[in-house]
């Protein structure tokens, strides 16, 4: 394969630059421009350590660091070669402009990944894991995606591919012997029935998943006044909403996220909602609503002791997926009966309303393998499908039926690792990728 090079570091001014390569050519480039008193020569150059030399291109002559990855010992199993140069935009854009024009060709995103899974040295799911570990806001998704990255979750749709495998051979046994192999058939559709069930498992947990990657969307909604624009700055911890006793302050909504017990959330907070002739505070309103339909969880917020079912709450509770009913102002007013009480002022009862989020969205700081990526879940939904109808269709006796059901669900369950994903899904994971990954 040709020889690939990128700027594997983002681009601005920083301490280091990294530019590298992957291809055959890689190292004999690599010592067209680099020299030091000890690498005269590629047999000179120690696979995996680090040489300090000069990498000189026309007036460009800079200090820097090598290092040279022999094949197959490398991230993409390819010969690859590292300089870790300065790190200045132009300084790095020089150094991969000389070895380009030495003939190595500009990576496309995620090319040196995609080398990689081409090389069985990782699968579609690992590389996955890869792009999440590197997109990750929280230590939420930053536990799923190094269960999905370190193969984890690929061992475990594995072990349920092995399982349907077996039922299939077993199956197809009992196409040609049905009476002497009845009591097989019967316990190896048990074994499917329990992969069926460890299916629906982990698609239940896609919810949780979607929550931990794109974070939990809290919109804090109610009267005006209350204090919602005090609650979302005592949440970040910084004046980031406009606080005044007038009533209908905020006119717009304002979103900042923060992560809480490892979890992203992102918070809204919005306009009062109120009777109002003010042409611009009702589409503050409008937006106060459309905010609520669209969060996981609404904070709806009113004055400890005046929580009463009125047409603000109902125009609420009717587009919210889930409300939490907040006390605010404790500190002045007292605490309620009923509902979470806190002070913005003072800060008391706060941690327990986050607790509170995400009891109520499910989302389980502390436990892994929920499933993080769309397309996984939808190949889990394809597989389960075929299974349920093989299910039913070993109740019908209809065994041919049965080995065709069978084999799309194995078929389904292995795109996942890239066993049999077309070209289409393997260009759609890889493009999502950073250049230089
Ligand atoms: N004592 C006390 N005062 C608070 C508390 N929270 C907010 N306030 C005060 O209540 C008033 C309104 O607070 P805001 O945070 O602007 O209220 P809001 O709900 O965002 O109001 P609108 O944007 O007008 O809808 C301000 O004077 C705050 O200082 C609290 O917990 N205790
Ligand atoms: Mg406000």
């Amino acid at each position: 394969m040709d020889t690939i090079a990128a700027i594997s570091t983002s681009l601005g001014a920083g301490a280091i630059g990294i530019v590298r390569m992957s291809g055959e050519q890689a190292l004999s480039l690599a010592l067209r421009f680099f020299s030091s008193p000890t690498v005269k020569k590629a047999e000179d150059v120690v696979p995996n350590h680090l040489g300090l030399g000069t990498f000189t291109s026309g007036t460009l002559r800079e200090k820097c660091m090598m290092v040279y990855f022999r094949a197959p010992k490398s991230y993409t199993g390819e010969d690859m070669v590292e300089f870790q140069v300065h790190g200045g935009s132009y300084l790095v854009t020089r150094v991969l402009e000389a070895v380009l024009s030495a003939g190595a060709r500009l990576a496309s995103p995620g090319e040196f990944t995609r080398r990689a899974f081409m090389a069985g040295k990782l699968s579609l799911d690992e590389a996955e894991g890869i792009r999440a570990m590197i997109s990750a806001e929280s230590d939420a998704e930053l536990r799923e995606a190094y269960s999905l990255m370190s193969g984890r979750f690929h061992d475990r749709i594995e072990g349920l591919m092995q399982s349907l495998t077996e039922v299939l051979s077993t199956m197809e046994a009992s196409l040609d012997y049905p009476e002497e192999m009845e009591d097989e058939a019967d316990d190896s559709m048990e074994k499917a029935a329990a992969v069926k069930e460890e299916m629906s498992t982990l698609l239940s947990s896609y919810d949780a998943g979607k929550l931990i990657k794109g974070g939990v969307t809290v919109a804090i909604l109610g009267k005006t006044n209350v204090g919602k624009s005090s609650l979302l700055n005592r949440l970040l911890g910084y004046p980031r909403a406009i606080v005044s006793e007038v009533h209908g302050t905020t006119r717009d909504v304002v979103g900042e996220s923060i992560v809480y017990q490892g979890v992203k959330l992102n918070l809204l907070d919005t306009a009062g909602i109120r009777e109002t002739g003010d042409e611009v505070e009702s589409i503050g309103i409008e937006r106060s609503l459309d905010a609520a339909k669209s969060a996981d969880v609404v904070i709806y917020v009113s004055e400890a002791g005046s929580q009463t079912e009125d047409e603000e709450i109902s125009k609420v509770k009717d587009v919210a997926r889930k409300v939490l009913f907040v006390n605010n102002k404790i500190d002045i007013l007292g605490k309620d009966a009923t509902g979470i009480n806190v002070s913005a002022k003072t800060g008391e009862g706060v941690d327990a309303l986050l607790d509170e989020v995400l009891r109520v969205t499910l989302v389980d700081s502390r436990a892994t393998d929920a499933l993080l990526e769309e397309r996984h879940a939808d190949c889990i939904r394809r597989s389960l499908r075929a299974l349920e109808e093989g299910i039913d269709a070993f109740k019908k006796e209809n065994t041919e039926c049965v080995l065709v059901d069978l084999r799309e669900s194995i078929n389904a369950l292995a795109e996942i690792g890239g066993g049999s994903a077309t070209d289409k899904i393997i260009d759609d994971v890889f493009s999502r990728f950073c250049v230089g990954k």
